[in-house]
């Protein structure tokens, strides 16, 4: 446990694995990061229920093992600031006021879903939420948001864009102009690139040389940031970190989060090409596991508000599920509507 604050220097590479910043976070802050864990998790579950009932349209991208690296982050923005999740950070909507109900009526393609059915249901955002729909084109997400932190330095706001990036999509040109133009121009940017080992079916070693990916960073000459991606606390304390810095006017950060994608690239991937014993050794770091242990040791959940927080879940999940069957579908007179500017 250390008391200072991580120092995001260029090029500093730290595995920060001690919770300085926590102190500052509530008992009730704690408890809520925690609920919003297990309920992604509800839902990434249910889903993949739904989805082989052919209940749901279009692919289901699990986030399951990444819900630290989602709301730890998502936890570290304020109210103004903008998040461009991808197709594994569903949870850091949640953070944002994304609902159970709204999201398995966009995965159901429904009217009362977040493009009102239109689109591929993962391109699901919510501008009063401050949440840009993900982009498909990897790479593309990065350039978009710094246009936007550009924009936001241009009009002097103190405002940040948090975004994220997989391991694959470090790899495309668009992730590098994006990341170049932050660099050059000190944007109010923070990317977290989820390496989980695999772009879909190909690992790490053979779409890169690097071992480590917060070794791009040095490219752009940026801070760059290694964080255990299954420690929801050191994910919120390098985010909280790297957000006052852009926010301070001192420029992006890089942040690799080091974690696994413990099921298929969608659920139409049983991920055969993944060595089982290496999903068991990830499996014995789950990120809900690990933070469970976290909170009883420090007194904070015990079994009565653990099945609190079930018991609440269980019923959200199945209520969302119902309002989504139950919605209306898209009228087809509908379909030009919203998709080009009035
Ligand atoms: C420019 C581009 N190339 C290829 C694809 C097809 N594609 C979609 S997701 C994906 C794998 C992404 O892997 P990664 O970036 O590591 O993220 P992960 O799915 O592992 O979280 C690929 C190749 C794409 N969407 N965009």
């Amino acid at each position: 446990m250390g008391e200072q604050k991580p120092e995001l220097n260029s090029q500093t590479l730290v595995l920060l694995h001690f919770h300085s910043l926590i102190m500052n976070l509530k008992k009730d802050e704690l408890l809520k990061i925690y609920y919003y864990m297990k309920l992604i998790r509800a839902i990434d579950d249910r889903a993949s229920k739904l989805y082989r009932q052919g209940k749901l349209y279009g692919g289901v991208y699990s986030g399951w093992g990444n819900e630290a690296t989602a709301i730890g982050s998502a936890w570290a923005l304020e109210k103004e600031d903008i998040l461009a999740p991808l197709q594994r950070d569903v949870g850091a909507t949640l953070v944002r006021g994304f609902t159970p109900a709204k999201i398995f009526a966009q995965y159901m393609g429904k009217k009362t879903g977040y493009t009102r059915g239109k689109d591929l249901n993962l391109h699901m955002g919510d501008l009063k939420l401050g949440v840009i729909a993900p982009i498909s084109m990897l790479g593309e997400t990065i350039v978009v948001c710094s246009g936007i932190a550009l924009s936001f330095k241009l009009r002097r706001e103190k405002r940040v864009v948090l975004t994220y990036i997989g391991d694959g999509g470090t790899s495309t040109g668009l992730f590098h102009e994006g990341m170049n133009f932050a660099g050059v121009h000190k944007l109010p940017l923070v990317v977290i690139c989820e390496n989980n080992q695999y772009a879909y079916s190909t690992p790490l070693s053979k779409q890169t040389a690097l071992v480590d990916l917060v070794d791009r960073a040095k490219a752009y000459g940026i801070p760059g940031v290694v964080v255990d991606g299954n420690d929801v606390l050191a994910v919120y304390e390098v985010t909280k970190a790297a957000v006052e810095n852009a926010r301070s006017g001192k420029g992006p950060t890089f942040i690799e989060s080091k974690t696994m994608r413990m099921r298929g690239h969608a659920e139409h991937d049983d991920a055969f090409y993944v060595p089982k014993q290496l999903l068991e050794e990830w499996a014995k770091k789950d990120p809900i596991d690990r933070f469970e242990k976290y909170l009883r040791n420090h007194k904070i959940l015990n079994k009565t508000i653990q099945s609190e927080i079930e018991t609440r879940i269980e019923k959200e999940i199945e209520e969302a599920v119902q309002f989504a069957e139950n919605s209306p579908w898209p009228e087809p007179e509908e379909a030009l509507e919203g998709v080009y500017a009035d």
